[in-house]
């Protein structure tokens, strides 16, 4: 029942609605994981459709994500599994010219609670940015989401210019977002996962864990 208020909510936009059922799905013991894949995800599943055919535009998206938004940061605390030791260290970020951040932050939310260090470099990060960081932070894993035709070209220059860098040897790359294929990830020298679950199921049998 919940679960459904969720979703409407989210259609609709009402951030606290969505705020209040999530908190009521919790305290009636339903799952952090079930609530956002049959809640959450189920309520963007349609606004993403109805975007798609005409029938919302670009402020009723940003609203139900903003919903979206709310409801996750309710769930993240609940995810992670206690004291863990760190499996890895993994640089996230939504490529150049792409503000999608809401299946990146889902991942990153689902890397942490596996027992990953995640450092998230937010929206539209240029290979430059991606390859500093890398750097920086000494990272295991690099994982790029991209949400546009157009921006996943971007992940091609990032995994070449680990390359040019002499990184791509030491970090395993990991790509997904809703135009990328695992055809796209072999061809630019990447590892391809379609959803969050999976995403770290990959990440878990790149390094070994
Ligand atoms: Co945009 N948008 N959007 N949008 N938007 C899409 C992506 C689109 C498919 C809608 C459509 O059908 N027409 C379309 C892209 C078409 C294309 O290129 N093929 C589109 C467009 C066109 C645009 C604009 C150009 C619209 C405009 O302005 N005219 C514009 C571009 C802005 C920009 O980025 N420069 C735009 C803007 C926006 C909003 C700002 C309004 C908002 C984003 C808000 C935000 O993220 N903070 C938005 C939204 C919400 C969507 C849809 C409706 C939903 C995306 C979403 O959050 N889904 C989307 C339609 C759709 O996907 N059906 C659409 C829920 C999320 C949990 O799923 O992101 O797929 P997803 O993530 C999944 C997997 O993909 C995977 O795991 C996640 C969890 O399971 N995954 C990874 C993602 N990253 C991964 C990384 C991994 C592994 C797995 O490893 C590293």
């Amino acid at each position: 029942m919940e679960l459904t208020r969720i979703a409407e909510a989210l259609k609709a936009g009402k951030v606290n609605d969505v705020k209040m059922y999530t908190e009521q799905a919790i305290n009636n013991g339903l799952e952090p994981k079930v609530i956002i894949s049959d809640g959450l995800m189920a309520g963007m599943n349609v606004v993403g459709e109805k975007f798609k055919n005409g029938e919302l535009f670009v402020p009723e998206v940003l609203i139900a994500s903003k919903a979206m938004n709310a409801g996750m940061e309710i769930l993240k605390p609940l995810l992670k599994e206690g004291d863990v030791t760190s499996k890895g260290k993994a640089v996230f970020a939504t490529v150049k010219g792409d503000l999608h951040d809401i299946g990146k932050k889902l991942v990153c939310m689902m890397m942490e609670s596996s027992g990953y260090e995640v450092v998230d470099l937010g929206v539209d990060a240029s290979p430059d940015k991606i390859i500093a960081a890398v750097k920086e932070h000494n990272a295991d894993i690099v994982g790029m989401s991209a949400m546009l035709t157009t921006t996943m070209l971007s992940m091609k220059k990032t995994v070449d210019g680990l390359k040019e860098n002499g990184l791509y040897d030491n970090v395993k790359v990991m790509i997904g977002g809703a135009p990328v294929t695992v055809n796209y990830a072999e061809e630019i020298g990447a590892n391809y996962s379609p959803d969050s679950t999976e995403a770290v199921e990959l990440a878990n049998s790149l390094m070994g864990n």
